[in-house]
């Protein structure tokens, strides 16, 4: 495909534009037919999805962005818009047969997840309907850089009932984003139809209520209807005006996929319906009525496509598969974190608030890319511990501004923001306890892009969440969900106990490539007695994944992390007094998990307890008694020793909250038990 400028691209009167078109959506629509015939010859792909019905809005939306420029997040359904945009049909064949090619996942995905760094596809996930919410983070990203690239993104009729479609509308219309929402409305999601999906029965109806949203509800299948639609839509992108929602009604000819049969569900006058709206033959009628070409110039140009789809096809299927040794490639970019201490020259004691807060000030003046968001955290308040404060009023509403309150917006824009050059975003979450409303965009998507898109992409953003209890909040503020972070492969996890780990680890974490969860301990925030120290200079930085052996003992290990560190210590200095030598080691990062340091402790103690306020049933004390038995076994004198809360929520009276979390007693009387053993 030749160079055609965007504006050209939608304009209906320019003849080379229509045979541009109509070739791509023979190749969508070739290639659909191909497919089947791979899967049922067990080429490698054992699952198919059809496009058959949607090639026109793919195609003419694709090759409407400027390649290079504009980003594009195309759903499952949606390879008429790679195509469009410029993805080659031997990419796309490769993708299907899991061969492993440098884009589109290398085979780690099922096919139709789109991946291309350099046209700017970021791995698309099979969630429906979270890539609204990367899109807009993409867009912001954009209109931070001062750039007027404009932002695909599209999905389903169905995709529009999740949460994250409304909550990337509202915030895209909230910041005038350069956002292009197409909706390829089939009709159906898998079996069920809009009538009993969205209210009214009309998506596009619903959207009018978002102010700045500019609405287009057309046929999809309309070369001029979708032709105007995108000129308006692109244009107001392109001019930085805002948000535009493109509702295009199309047929889906085939069944959903490979593994549906759509005879359960459709009647005869549903197929008919959809045979009527096919693209295609409406789009060759039009071109000949336009007489743009002659009914044997499309004879030759379908003749000249579909050998082009068989070649493509071939050269796929000679690409070699991943090596299974690479199957664990990919989960974190490989980064060698610097260590810098200069102890002798600290400043003054200071809490970890305030070590978190220069942390943050520090690598904002460092790297211009930093930016901060959450809810609250803007101007006087700076979030609701205060850790943000003065920062809005230093680096401008640009680089430290509040969100919605919606955590899934929080994380799914942060991904986005991430994905767009040079933004290291830091995010905070409010309280871990909420972060569950987001988890699909952390476990689901922050986590996992550099693994599944086989490297091609990562998300460099740091997640900060207040965590862990002892202050009374009662079930909702008070939850420790460390293990659940840890459980997921692509997160690094990071709890620090006092303010100059705090600092250097929370600059260690901005510098580093990939996602990091940053917890921190609300009780600790304010805490002059026992986890203040003096504040490392600017240049310090503590790498991630190294445990710290607070305090030598030869008589028992203790692990811990959080306020935990501080309980230990104030029990281990009493028990000292008995003769019990207890080694405290403070794990600071969970994930990766440093077991070079418990395993030279135990060999020297031979006993380890495990401490920790998350609930004992499946806490991340038994992750470590696990390695600790397979790894160190045989330098044991006694079981291993897990002390957790109760099973329970944390309750909020006092005298409740004390019997569920643990206590020193607890620690005091496990000790013992170890010693005696
Ligand atoms: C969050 C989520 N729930 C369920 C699924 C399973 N699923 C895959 S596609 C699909 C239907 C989507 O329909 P729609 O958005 O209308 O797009 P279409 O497939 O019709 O193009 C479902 C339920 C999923 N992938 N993600």
């Amino acid at each position: 495909m030749g160079a055609i400028t965007q504006s050209e691209q939608v304009k209906t009167n320019n003849p080379k534009n229509c045979i541009n078109t109509l070739k791509l959506m023979y190749e969508a629509r070739f290639m659909d037919e191909k497919m089947q015939k791979l899967v049922k010859q067990n080429k490698g792909a054992t699952f198919h999805l059809f496009t058959g019905g949607h090639e026109m809005i793919g195609v003419m939306c694709g090759a409407a962005l400027e390649r290079g420029k504009d980003w594009g997040l195309p759903y499952y359904r949606d390879r008429a818009f790679a195509l469009g945009l410029g993805c080659t049909m031997e990419d796309l064949f490769a993708a299907f047969l899991a061969r492993n090619i440098p884009h589109h996942s290398g085979g780690r995905m099922m096919p139709d997840h789109f991946s291309h760094k350099q046209l700017r596809i970021p791995c698309q996930s099979s969630v429906v309907g979270s890539q609204f919410l990367h899109a807009v983070g993409v867009a912001k990203a954009a209109r931070l850089a001062g750039k007027n690239e404009v932002t695909y993104v599209s999905g389903g009729d169905g995709s529009t009932s999740q949460g994250d479609f409304h909550e990337a509308l509202n915030y895209t219309c909230l910041h005038k984003l350069g956002v292009i929402f197409v909706i390829q409305d089939n009709g159906w999601a898998i079996s069920v139809p809009t009538n009993d999906q969205t209210t009214g029965g009309s998506i596009a109806k619903i959207a009018e209520g978002y102010e700045g949203l500019s609405v287009h509800e057309i046929d999809g299948c309309d070369y001029e209807a979708v032709s105007a639609a995108l000129d308006a839509a692109i244009s107001k992108g392109r001019r930085m005006e805002g948000p535009s929602l493109i509702v295009a009604k199309v047929p889906r000819l085939g069944p959903h996929s490979s593994s549906d049969d759509p005879k359960k569900y459709k009647n005869e006058s549903h197929f008919a319906e959809d045979i009527e709206q096919d693209p295609l033959p409406r789009f060759e009628n039009w071109i000949l009525s336009q007489q743009i070409m002659t009914e044997e110039e499309m004879a030759e140009l379908q003749e000249k496509v579909r050998a082009e789809v068989e070649e493509a096809a071939k050269a796929a299927e000679a690409l070699p598969l991943q090596d299974v040794s690479e199957v664990s490639s990919h989960i974190f970019v490989p980064h060698q974190a610097e260590e810098i201490l200069t102890p002798e020259a600290r400043g003054e004691s200071i809490v970890i608030m305030d070590a978190l807060n220069h942390a943050l000030d520090e690598e904002m003046a460092r790297d211009e890319g930093v930016i901060l968001f959450g809810q609250d955290i803007a101007h006087g308040k700076g979030g609701v511990f205060g850790i943000t404060r003065g920062l809005t009023e230093k680096y401008g509403e640009e680089r430290c501004f509040n969100t919605p309150l919606a955590e899934s917006t929080i994380v799914g824009t942060a991904i986005g923001i991430s994905m767009h050059s040079n933004f290291k975003p830091v995010a905070e979450i409010q309280f871990s306890d909420y972060v569950w409303t987001g988890i699909n965009q952390l476990f689901n998507e922050l986590a996992t892009l550099h693994y599944r898109s086989n490297g091609e992409w990562n998300c460099p953003v740091v997640i900060r969440m207040p965590s862990g209890g002892y202050i009374q909040g009662g079930p909702y503020h008070s939850q420790s969900i460390e293990a659940f972070l840890c459980h997921v492969p692509g997160l690094k996890v990071v709890i620090p106990s006092n303010a100059a780990d705090a600092k250097m680890l929370l600059k260690s974490a901005i510098r580093d490539p990939n996602p990091v969860i940053f917890l921190e301990h609300k009780a600790l925030y304010r805490q002059r007695t026992f986890s203040a120290n003096p504040e490392p200079t600017k240049d310090e930085l503590l790498p991630l994944g190294k445990a710290h052996v607070v305090r030598e003992g030869s008589d028992v290990t203790l692990v811990c992390y959080g306020l935990m560190v501080h309980m230990a210590k104030e029990v281990a200095m009493k028990l000292e007094n008995e003769g019990i030598s207890v080694e405290i080691i403070d794990l600071r990062t969970l994930n990766p998990l440093d077991t070079e340091t418990i395993l030279s402790s135990i060999e020297k103690t031979s006993k380890l307890l495990i401490a920790h306020e998350a609930p004992l049933n499946c806490g991340f004390g038994a992750e470590v008694a696990a390695r600790m038995s397979e790894e160190g076994f045989h330098y044991l004198d006694a079981p291993v020793k897990r002390i957790g809360s109760l099973n329970t929520c944390v309750p909020y009276a006092k005298h409740l909250e004390d019997a569920v979390l643990p206590q020193k007693s607890d620690l005091e009387k496990a000790i013992r038990e170890l010693v005696a053993y």
